[in-house]
């Protein structure tokens, strides 16, 4: 039974200590950005983490098969439709040999683990669900986060959740959740959330340093919360009655389909200016991941 394959590149790394940053698929398939956007995001996610010298390691499930790091001809395929694929549905994936399952950040940090990647890139994370209470809406990213060595590295959480709640659960499931070089925690689109960040980190090797010590402890995983480049970053003001309006519009869907469906209906009523700023902290996201590996490795070495 064939269960993981990692690519040659990505071997050669791990084996020789180097630097890697793992990156999920689903924004990049046709459940996360459109196109072409979505080929822009993985050239420029990519290219960030190569220009601070670590390889990235994008996830997916292709033809049955958990991959882990991708061959360039295989980038054609994770820009096409796909089947979501949360840390719950690899086995499924796997049993059903699905042809592209486009990996969450809860499924992308199972494989990173799997394979002996510390340090992952994200643009947000899946987090508590605006009325919970009702639709016991909370994305199987937030456990994933705390059960995997992996650190996360995010720009928070998606707008169109609850930011309090979403914090005060990875409180209770005991992961450190630090600001770079913020007190908030970040919103995605906005800077600033109003929601305090638990710890407020300066550096890549502050960050390294308190990834190893959890590691070493076998504490579970890290998140690290990256505002968006101030340039890019669409006030919160803003983006609310985006959110408002694209919620009003998918309150009767449940399940796997909320995410993807919300994202798409944001990027639909501010008529695509919500994907700029998409791409741009899914780069960052990349460029402060790989700056963390590096440390990381430093440290290791
Ligand atoms: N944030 C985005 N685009 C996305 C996602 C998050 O800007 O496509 C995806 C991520 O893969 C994340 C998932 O892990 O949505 C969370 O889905 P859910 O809420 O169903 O757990
Ligand atoms: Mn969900």
């Amino acid at each position: 039974m064939p269960q993981l394959r990692i690519s040659a590149e990505v071997q050669d790394a791990l084996a020789h200590g180097h630097a890697v940053v793992g990156l999920e698929s689903t924004i990049y398939s046709n459940l996360g950005l459109p196109s072409p956007a979505n080929h822009e995001a993985l050239q420029r996610s990519t290219d960030a983490i190569r220009a601070q010298g670590a390889v990235p390691a994008i996830t997916a499930i292709l033809d049955g098969v958990a991959c882990v790091g991708l061959e360039p001809r295989e980038h054609e395929r994770i820009l096409g439709p796909a089947q979501k694929t949360a840390e719950r549905d690899i086995a499924v994936a796997l049993t059903q040999r699905w042809q592209f399952g486009a990996t969450t950040v809860s499924a992308s940090l199972a494989l990173c683990a799997a394979a002996g990647i510390s340090v992952f890139a994200t643009g947000g994370i899946g987090g508590v669900h605006l009325g919970s209470e009702e639709t016991g809406d909370i994305s199987g990213d937030l456990g994933a986060i705390a059960l995997h060595p992996v650190l996360t590295v995010c720009a928070g959480a998606k707008a169109f959740l609850n930011i309090p709640q979403t914090v005060e659960f990875l409180e209770t499931e005991a992961v450190p959740v630090l600001g770079y070089q913020t007190d908030e925690f970040p919103m995605f689109y906005a800077r600033s959330s109003g929601v305090r960040a638990p710890v407020r980190v300066e550096s890549p090797a502050e960050v390294a340093e308190i990834l190893a010590h959890r590691l070493i402890w076998d504490q579970g995983g890290v998140l690290l919360a990256v505002p968006i480049p101030a340039a890019d970053a669409i006030p919160a003001e803003e983006i609310l009655g985006a959110i408002e309006a694209a919620l009003s519009r998918t309150s009767d869907v449940r399940g796997a389909a909320v995410t993807p469906l919300v994202l798409e209906q944001i990027a639909e009523i501010t008529g695509g200016r919500s994907i700029p700023a998409n791409l741009s902290l899914a780069e960052n996201n990349a460029s402060v991941a790989a700056q963390v590996a590096v440390a990381f490795a430093r440290l290791l070495a």
